[in-house]
């Protein structure tokens, strides 16, 4: 195993990582910029580096930088945890020119899945259903509506290296496709410094649900079931659980297994996320794939009873996957929510000293904290202080046993979304499962 390795994060993935680090006996070595000094994972690790100035580009995003403490503090091997650098080809592209390992999958694979274009290329040649749409870039907003007469409407207009619903915009005729398609250009150019635009057939009301897949250097790539991340904000996930309350035995079975051949097709290691959208009547469409471990793994930890962390240390060093498709059962069900440092009512962050921070405890309780009292929440990052996960046998006590802990979490000296998720978690509609994308603009007003 290694012996040393270097995590280009923050807050609380980096933590999170150490804690695995420390269990199997792997040194780490922690970067930080000037805004994080006082942070809980600088002095969790075994050794800190100051890497910049408070904003990402000057510190968390300098890949030079990073590279030369790895270099200089003998890491072999560097975890980037989620967001920053962890989707960035050039890095995983440097890493290993410097005989560093990066702890995921190649270069190449990042790139290719990192335009949703080229993924759903990739995934219609694995014969992986997707959403009807182009399969090449739509130039200008003549083609555009072109292509959206073909397809019909109501369709999605997107950018092909988009993410989390920037340059994303429904779309109901020919009109509003004319409206849309420059400033959406325009976004995608200013934000992604990449204008491709495709177009895709509206899913009505759709869920988000995701399959976990592991695959190690050998060819073995398993699935870990699905989590439902249908709950969200402005596309930023707030709620996630598994299993997804919406799958039958068949459905799960179906999706798991084009997700290992999307893997696979693709020459996909170690841990990914293949994400699908799945309408009222359960056809399911491939998404896109995040080349990362992502913020709600602990829910599929906790109901296949792996460390996901682990598995990626041990993957990326060469070992075989520990288990087959046919070792991985579940138990119980498991539910994250995200507490976010944000003023309820705007939900503009909300940093400042947390002057309280107390966090319940109790059999099947999880926290992944990137704070604790008295440290400043700064408003450089991203505003998520904490996840809440829990565990119980079913959905109903792991409901049950959120809303306890929610009542006994306690935060001052900051606003938080603590109110939100008591909402939410208590309203009747979260309990059927009616959690379709549209809950909380939608539903959640409903009595
Ligand atoms: C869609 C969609 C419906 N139809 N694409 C893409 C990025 C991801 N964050 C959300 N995405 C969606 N893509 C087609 N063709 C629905 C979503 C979607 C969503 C859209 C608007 C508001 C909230 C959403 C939550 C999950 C998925």
């Amino acid at each position: 195993m290694f012996k040393k390795i270097l995590i280009a994060n923050r807050g609380e993935i980096a933590l999170r990582v150490m804690r695995t680090c420390k269990r199997l006996g792997v040194q780490t070595v922690a970067i930080y910029s000037e805004a994080d000094a006082e942070a809980p994972f600088v002095s969790e690790a075994d050794e800190a580096h100051l890497v910049g100035g408070p904003r990402v580009n000057e510190s968390y995003l300098n890949i030079e930088k990073i590279i030369e403490i790895a270099k200089q503090t003998g890491a072999e091997a560097i975890h980037p945890g989620y967001g920053l650098l962890s989707e960035n080809a050039t890095f995983a592209k440097r890493c290993e020119e410097e005989g560093i390992t990066f702890i995921g999958p190649s270069p190449e694979v990042i790139e290719r899945m990192g335009s949703k274009i080229e993924s759903r290329r990739a995934m219609q040649a694995a014969n992986i259903p997707v959403i009807p749409g182009t399969d090449a870039p739509v130039e200008n907003e003549v083609e555009a509506i072109r292509k959206a007469n073909e397809i019909g409407y109501p369709v999605m207009l997107k950018a092909s290296a988009g993410g989390g619903g920037i340059g994303m915009q429904l779309v109901r005729n020919d009109d509003a496709l004319k409206r849309a398609f420059a400033g959406n250009q325009q976004r995608a150019k200013s934000f992604f410094g990449d204008g491709t635009m495709y177009i895709e057939k509206y899913i009505e009301n759709p869920r988000h649900i995701e399959i976990q897949i592991l695959a190690d250097e050998f060819g073995n790539t398993i699935h870990l079931m699905e989590r439902e991340c249908s709950i969200q904000r402005r596309h930023q996930k707030v709620l996630e659980e598994a299993p997804s309350v919406f799958l039958d035995v068949e459905t799960r079975r179906k999706m798991g297994k084009d997700a290992v051949q999307a893997a696979k097709s693709i020459g996909y290691k170690n841990a990914g996320t293949i994400e699908f959208l799945v309408d009222e009547n359960k056809n399911y469409y491939f998404l896109e794939m995040n080349t990362r471990l992502q913020v709600e793994h602990p829910i599929t930890e906790e109901i296949i009873g792996l460390d996901l962390v682990e598995e990626q240390l041990k993957i990326a060093y060469g070992e075989k996957l520990s288990i087959q498709q046919g070792d991985v059962k579940h138990n119980g069900h498991a539910i994250e929510v995200r507490i976010y440092a944000e003023d309820p009512n705007t939900f503009f962050p909300s940093p400042g000293k947390i002057t309280t921070f107390q966090v319940p405890k109790g059999d099947g309780i999880r926290h992944e904290l990137a704070v604790a009292e008295g440290v400043t929440v700064t408003p450089f990052y991203d505003p998520m202080i904490a996840k809440l996960i829990v565990h119980a046998e079913t959905r109903d006590k792991a409901i049950r046993k959120l809303q306890i802990a929610l009542q006994d979490y306690v935060v001052e000296g900051i606003k938080t979304n603590i109110l939100t998720l008591q909402k939410i978690v208590g309203h009747r509609a979260f309990e059927q499962g009616i959690t379709t994308t549209d809950f909380i603009e939608t539903i959640m007003k409903r009595k």
